[in-house]
């Protein structure tokens, strides 16, 4: 009797590295990407490995099918009785301080609607760009939650408090159009030039200084900064990036009337 070959199951997560961008895919098309406690985790791993090597120098965060990220897997929340608090701060939460704590910037390519914990995730990342047919929702009112992974933190930042205020307690859909006006979003490109669009950025980026990274951090440290503490991170920042070589490139180059060659270091 021959054994039956089990079918092999899709990775929940693709991953994948060119010229320095690494695209990490959500890989559940038939719940539109929807977030598990494991796929979550998957995302943080793959994050903190990028964060701690050399080689990635800019990310891209996306979806496969017709979804970016539906949230939460309802069915996955009400089948196991989740304590929620402890996802959230095991596995969850993780992921989002991953993005905001690694010197690489994180693109959020929403090719899709973005709804919950996904509009959240894609909130977290340095920049968003969205396909035309991309909505996005704070669907956390519709099921009686309150916004989580810092949608909370980042959308009254992004867009002010009101507008906020408005999608979270509305949970209406917002369409790419409405989005790129509210601030949301910084790109809206037709549905076929997304992946395009987004690796370009990407590569851009990728190509860029050092200094980049560290602009990251300035920016991160500002959200809580007054000016007189947000002056001394540039100083020391300012100090570091005048150590690096991208800073030696980057002037000779302008001396010499060239293009910059940045290593990234
Ligand atoms: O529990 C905790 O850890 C707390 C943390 C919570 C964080 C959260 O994210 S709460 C918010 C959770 N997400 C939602 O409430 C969104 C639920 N989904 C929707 O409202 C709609 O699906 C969308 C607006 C996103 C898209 O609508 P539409 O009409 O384009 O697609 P659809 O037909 O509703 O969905 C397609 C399929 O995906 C469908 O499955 P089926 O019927 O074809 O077998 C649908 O059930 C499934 N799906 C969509 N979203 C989810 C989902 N399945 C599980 N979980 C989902 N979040």
């Amino acid at each position: 009797m021959t054994a039956e070959a089990t079918p092999a199951t899709a990775p929940e997560l693709l991953q994948s590295v060119s010229d320095g961008v690494l695209t990490l895919t959500l890989n559940r098309p038939e719940v539109l990407n929807a977030i598990t406690p494991a796929l979550l985790d998957e995302v943080t791993d793959a994050l903190r490995e990028a964060a701690s090597g050399r080689t990635v120098r800019a990310v891209i965060i996306t979806g496969a099918g017709r979804g970016f990220c539906s949230g939460q897997d309802l069915r996955a929340a009400t089948a196991n009785g989740l304590d929620v608090g402890a996802v959230l701060r095991d596995h969850y939460t993780p992921a989002i301080r991953a993005i905001r704590s690694m010197d690489q910037p994180v693109i959020a390519a929403v090719n899709g609607v973005a709804a919950g914990a996904g509009f959240s995730l894609a909130l977290a990342c340095d920049l968003r760009i969205a396909a035309e047919s991309a909505t996005f929702v704070q669907a956390f009112v519709r099921i009686g939650l309150v916004p989580d992974l810092a949608s909370t933190y980042f959308l009254p930042r992004l867009i002010g408090p009101a507008r906020a205020a408005e999608l979270m307690m509305l949970g209406d859909t917002v369409n790419s159009a409405r989005a790129l006006e509210l601030g949301v979003v910084n790109w809206v490109v037709p549905d076929s030039g997304l992946a395009a669009a987004a690796s370009e950025l990407a590569g851009r980026i990728a190509r860029g200084p050092r200094s980049i990274g560290l602009t990251k951090r300035a920016l991160e440290a500002s959200h809580e900064n007054d000016l007189e503490a947000q002056l001394a991170v540039e100083e020391r920042l300012q100090t570091e990036a005048t150590t690096t070589s991208d800073f030696v490139e980057g002037v000779g180059a302008f001396l010499e009337k060239r293009r910059a060659t940045f290593t990234g270091s």
